[in-house]
């Protein structure tokens, strides 16, 4: 289910929940396989890397918004040819890449086709990659098709994170996303197809939910298809135990080649996309951070550092320094207690609920407000309101505001326009030119919190506006 060239969309999830959740607010044992894990937890993702191997290239379904030829929309985005990989090469991606990124700590095979379909491929490399490299985490996705049938080799291999697509409870509904799935050497074509479809991922999430796996669900928002549909199928994943919902955009294009793509189907806009996550919040937990990466992404989410890695560039020799990487780790847990003192600092504020404030910070990882607005590449944007502090999702820049040590004002307008609906943006620096710019459009420029803390400072700065004009004056 991913591929090295996605057409459509895809990825996996979190929010308020296995995401903004950090280690107070959950069971302990739950804490230790998602603490490591930047998909599977918000805060995580701050610390965390991970990379994609795209060893799985067969698929047994065909899904309306993908085109095998790019890669597998249900985890990652359109666009971009890579490279496949055979099991021995993918092995030595992952040496090479743990020998350099001391932030990586799980390995997900997303594809190109699908994980559990190619299956005695991604066992191959998931075999040979855990007598090297033992400190990593196992993840996959799928479609859930052949999910049933490997759910005890899945616990086996201690593999204890699973995505499975799924875009609807409906085969009516599924009827439209999916022409056919090849299943027990058999080719089934529409409601036939999407009902069978339904059932072994039903079968596999209630499965791996029995065996203590943490399953995330990805659903593809697709406006008009499934798109108020998706809150019974977040309803229907909650009931069933799913750790995460994680609800993305439908990403068409006709260049894409995709039969959406091709008949004019259109992905939702961000307000449509909010909606329908807002309207899950009350559901199973939701995952709002994720990057809709691709099938051979490598490095911390916001990023993509898979050029860094193609198999021409990978070392003759591989040396993998665990000193350093327990190191890192252990530096990690240093930060966590800092900012759970950070968040023990902020008081509780008495207002009234209806004051809220949108806040987008630039960061470059460690949890800290640590970039410079020109440096920025994203944004991630909380809401702080009388209940704290939440992530909402993260918005990405296309073409950064400084480049070549000159600000761009057309990037800069853009970029204005990306966070209008913001009260203030945080960074570590910023020069007079888009300070300007921010304030003409109504977001306060902010620097006082530079690296520090993202959600104590957010909560610091509620508090001070707060008092500033009580809800009450
Ligand atoms: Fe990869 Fe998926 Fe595992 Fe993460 S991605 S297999 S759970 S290691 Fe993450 Fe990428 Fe979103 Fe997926 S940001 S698309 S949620
Ligand atoms: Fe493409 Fe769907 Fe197969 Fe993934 S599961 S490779 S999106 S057809």
């Amino acid at each position: 289910m991913m591929s090295p060239n996605l057409t459509a969309s895809g990825g996996c999830s979190a929010s308020a929940c296995g995401s903004a959740a950090a280690p107070e607010d959950m069971a302990p044992e739950v804490w230790a396989k998602v603490k490591n894990h930047p998909c599977y937890s918000e805060e995580a993702h701050h610390y965390f890397a991970r990379m994609h191997v795209a060893v799985a290239p067969a698929c047994n379904i065909q899904c309306n918004y993908c085109n095998r030829k790019y890669d597998c929309a249900n985890e990652s985005r359109p666009g971009v040819v890579s490279e496949r990989l055979t099991p021995e090469q993918g092995v030595r991606k992952v040496l090479a890449v743990a020998a350099s990124v001391p932030q990586l700590s799980v390995l997900g095979i997303a594809g190109p086709g699908d994980a559990l379909y190619d299956w005695k491929k991604t066992k191959a490399t998931f075999d040979a990659v855990v007598k090297e490299l033992p400190d990593i985490k196992l993840c996959l996705s799928t479609n859930g098709l052949a999910l049933p049938d490997h759910v005890d080799e899945i616990v086996a291999m201690n593999i204890d994170h699973v995505t499975i697509t799924i875009n609807m409870i409906d085969p009516e509904i599924g009827a439209k996303i999916y022409p056919w799935i090849f299943h027990q050497h058999k080719r089934y074509e529409g409601l036939e197809a999407a009902r069978i479809l339904h059932e072994r991922q039903m079968l596999g999430l209630d499965m791996l939910v029995a065996r203590g796996v943490l399953v995330k669900v990805n659903s593809v928002l697709i406006p008009g298809v499934n798109d108020e549909h998706l809150i019974e199928v977040n309803r229907e994943v909650k009931k069933r135990g799913a750790f995460l919902h994680n609800v993305m955009p439908l990403i068409s294009d006709a260049a894409h080649g995709t039969h959406f793509g091709l008949t004019g189907q259109r992905g939702p806009t961000a307000e449509e996309l909010k909606k329908v996550q807002d309207a899950c919040e009350g559901g199973t937990k939701l995952m709002r951070h994720c990057r809709q990466c691709r099938a051979d992404a490598v490095g911390m989410l916001g990023e993509d550092r898979g050029q860094e890695f193609t198999l021409d560039k990978l070392p003759e020799t591989i040396e993998i320094d665990f000193a350093r990487r327990e190191a890192y780790r252990r530096q990690i847990e240093a930060k966590r207690e800092l900012a759970a003192f950070a968040r023990m600092e902020v008081k509780p504020m008495e207002t009234k609920p209806s004051r809220v404030l949108t806040v987008a910070v630039a960061t470059k990882g460690d949890n800290l407000i640590n970039q410079h607005f020109g440096h920025a590449k994203e944004f991630l944007i909380y809401r702080a309101d009388a209940l704290g502090v939440s992530f909402l999702g993260a918005r990405k820049i296309d073409d950064q505001y400084c480049q070549g040590g000159l600000g761009e004002d057309s990037s800069l307008s853009r970029i204005v326009a990306l966070i209008r609906d913001c009260d203030a943006m945080l960074c570590a620096k910023i020069g007079g030119c888009p300070w300007g710019e921010l304030a003409a459009a109504g977001i306060e420029p902010i620097d006082d919190y530079a690296h520090e803390f993202i959600e104590p400072s957010i909560a610091a700065l509620y508090a001070k506006r707060c008092a500033d004009a009580p809800a009450d004056a």
